[in-house]
């Protein structure tokens, strides 16, 4: 008998799979989060039969079960972890360690890799086609190799996994990974995925016309209140005003506050860390507290949401040489305009104003900061010009 413990996200849902396919109904498996896991390790060492094999996937024990675990394996018990994560590494001085966070190849792992690997080379499971592209997509997105990639397949097995009960998942994709020579969305869930990502699309549309701007320490934040898809919430609404260094997305039913960024200067990790958080580079999270609330929440409620750049322009385009056109909420005009290769200069209703900018982007992302902004639509462009032509000749 077998028995896995497992992440419940994607990557170990990944790994139950393949225990499934491998060991059929000689396995047993259950999916933790990271804090339960410790609670079914003592369970498993209290109560199951001593000869079960027990496989630790995606996750890692405590210092009390590691301690357990090698007393296990000391006296005969048979116990393997495989992981990939860094904080993880010390499980290697143990003989029923195993954690690989990059392959010979240089390639980050995910432990649906490792344990692929594992039952393949110790002759537990034949590779096949369909699963290695299975195995692929999960380390894809698992390590966000995917995003480097537009590996966006990778991203809907996700999206899927979430969309459907993990049993569900499972017997779908054990079914199909036996079945077939590829690995493939039947009909019915790419339906599902186009739903989903289409609700997505109007959500995030939505909450960019809800966002407002705040300087923050050193930082201009975007803020927005959202209580899911932070992801991708993030990453669009980061694309689609460039000028912020970060999007804080604000989650008042669960006390949080998020921070993404699309910039290699900002180190959201830091910002959250500021407030008592933390996370990664790109993302990361705070609890919201009095001040952050103050912060983000009290000062910010009073503002005005930002409008978006118009988009189906033809004449009324960024780094035109005839000019581009910006409007604020005060029904000022803008018109940004080289000078000449190195030089971009603004006019404000008209008026020529002192500053002088290297590049259009920086022109651009002094508008948007310090006046609000936003490109006009070809209509007031036009009308713009009419109205200056029309002067000249009068
Ligand atoms: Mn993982």
């Amino acid at each position: 008998m077998y028995k896995i413990l497992s992440h419940n996200d994607l990557d170990g849902v990944g790994c139950g799979i393949l225990a499934k396919i491998a060991f059929g109904n000689q396995v047993k498996v259950r999916y933790n989060s990271i804090s339960g896991l410790n609670r079914e390790v003592e369970w498993f060492l209290e109560n199951e039969e001593k000869d079960t094999f027990l496989l630790i996937t995606d996750l890692s024990v405590n210092e009390e079960n590691e301690k357990r675990l090698e007393e296990f394996h000391q006296s005969g018990g048979k116990v393997h972890l495989l992981d990939h994560h860094k904080s993880a590494l010390h499980f290697n001085d143990y003989e029923w360690g195993q954690v690989i966070v990059e392959d010979k190849q240089g390639n980050l792992t995910s432990a649906t890799s490792l344990l692929y690997d594992y039952l393949v080379t110790n002759q537990l499971m034949e590779a096949t086609d369909s699963i290695s592209e299975f195995v692929e997509l999960v380390r894809q997105y698992d390590t966000w190799e995917w995003e480097k990639n537009n590996n966006f397949e990778a991203q809907r097995l996700n999206a899927l996994f979430f969309l459907v009960s993990i049993d569900e998942f499972e017997e779908k994709m054990i079914e199909r990974l036996k079945a077939s020579e590829h690995f493939y969305f039947d009909e019915f869930e790419k339906k599902l995925l186009e739903m989903e990502e289409n609700k997505i699309e109007r959500y995030i549309r939505r909450k960019g016309h809800e966002i407002v701007q705040k300087k923050v320490g050193d930082y201009f934040a975007g803020i927005v209140y959202a209580e899911s898809y932070h992801s991708e919430l993030g990453n669009e609404l980061g694309k689609e005003y460039p000028h912020l260094d970060y999007i804080a997305i604000l989650n008042i039913g669960g006390k949080r506050v998020g921070f993404r960024t699309i910039h290699d200067h900002v180190d959201v990790s830091e910002v959250a860390g500021h407030f008592g958080g933390g996370g990664h580079a790109k993302a990361s999270g705070c609890s919201l507290t009095e001040e952050t609330y103050k912060l983000f929440v009290e000062e910010t409620f009073h503002l005005e949401p930002l409008r978006e750049d118009a988009k189906r322009n033809r004449f009324n385009i960024k780094q035109s040489t005839f000019g581009s056109l910006y409007k604020n909420r005060r029904d000022e005009l803008f018109l940004l305009y080289p000078v000449n290769e190195n030089e971009w200069a603004i006019e404000k209703n008209k008026v020529k104003i002192e500053e002088i900018f290297s590049s259009f982007q920086e022109a651009e992302i002094y508008l948007k900061r310090n006046e609000m902004t936003w490109l006009v639509k070809d209509d007031e462009f036009v009308n713009y010009l009419m109205n200056e032509v029309g002067k000249a000749k009068g």
